[in-house]
């Protein structure tokens, strides 16, 4: 591959993401999100979960971020109170912006057991009480491109010459590789922008090729530079995501699924909430179908 980083990002943090309980009955490895790493700025949480019937994530609201699910494995059955419901399968993509409010069920399509990515990303204060609104891809649709042993598959931004639809209201790269044994990626990142690498499959070396090779479930914070390289060394394919973003630079208070700049305006959701007012209306007399015969 032609040399079009300067400068390579090089592995500033790792963390191996343990599963744990979410939902209902759900497991999630949690990466960003978790104690040790509550934000990398624009991203919230990082979860890659694994969820099988009777589990899932009933009826629970959101305000002021995106939630972007990618299927691994399986599929998805979502509904909200607007009566927006779709199933997504391996390989689809939702990017939800919730804005002011949605409140939605997350839960399994089929028996077995369901896959995926789920990332939150936060909203600028002048955006988090936009109109709700969803981007949906079909993984036919995603854009795909390959080289030299590299397939990329482009949620958003653009790689190879392949660009993603997805309209993203803070500018965020959404990138998921998948290298042959031997293949060298260089991948160029904006150099302001925050960036990280989620490794799903396979063991891959990031940033410099004399560094230790890293395996699934493992999240590495990438520093300063102009892009990505990795190596996949191995005799086995490796898949990773690649996911960067703009920092916002603004205060962040959270309390639960409810992201926001000050106290206040966290009190204000709760209240608004409750009260199914400024933009959970429809909240009042809703229940998702998945969850009405079910006991929660
Ligand atoms: C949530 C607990 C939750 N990770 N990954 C608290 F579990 C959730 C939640 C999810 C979620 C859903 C999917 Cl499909 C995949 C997830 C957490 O729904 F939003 C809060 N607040
Ligand atoms: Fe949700």
């Amino acid at each position: 591959m032609e040399n079009v980083v300067k400068e390579p990002r090089l592995v500033t943090r790792k963390f191996l993401a343990w599963p744990q309980h979410e939902g209902v009955g759900a497991i999630v490895r949690r990466s960003i999100g978790r104690f040790e790493l509550k934000y990398f700025d624009p991203f919230l949480v990082l979860d890659e979960f694994s969820v099988s019937a009777p589990a899932g994530f009933p009826d629970h609201p959101h305000r002021g971020f995106e939630t972007v699910t990618y299927m691994l494995q399986g599929g998805m059955t979502h509904e909200d109170f607007e009566d927006h419901k779709g199933t997504i399968g391996a390989g689809d993509l939702q990017w939800m912006t919730a804005g002011r409010g949605i409140v939605h069920s997350e839960m399994p399509a089929a028996q077995g057991t369901q896959k995926g990515l789920q990332l939150w990303i936060n909203l600028p204060s002048k955006h988090k009480m936009i109109d709700p609104r969803y981007q949906e891809i079909a993984s036919k649709d995603i854009p795909e491109a390959a080289k030299e042993g590299i397939k990329v598959r482009v949620i958003a931004g653009e790689a190879l010459g392949a660009k993603s639809p997805i309209y993203t209201i803070t500018p965020i790269m959404y990138l998921d590789f998948t290298l042959k044994p031997g293949a060298h990626l260089e991948q160029p990142i904006p150099i302001s922008w925050n960036a990280f690498v989620y490794v799903l499959e396979g063991e891959g070396i990031f940033g410099n090729s004399k560094s230790l090779s890293v395996t699934a479930h493992n999240l590495l914070l990438l520093g300063f530079g102009d892009g990505l390289v990795a190596w996949n060394k191995s005799s086995k394919p490796l898949r990773f995501v690649l996911v960067g973003g703009e920092p916002l630079g603004e205060p962040v208070v959270q309390s639960g699924p409810f992201v926001m700049n000050t106290q206040e305006e966290i009190d204000q959701t709760i209240e608004d909430y409750e009260n199914c007012t400024n933009g959970f209306e429809k909240a009042r007399h809703w229940r998702s179908e998945a969850t009405l015969g079910l006991d929660y």
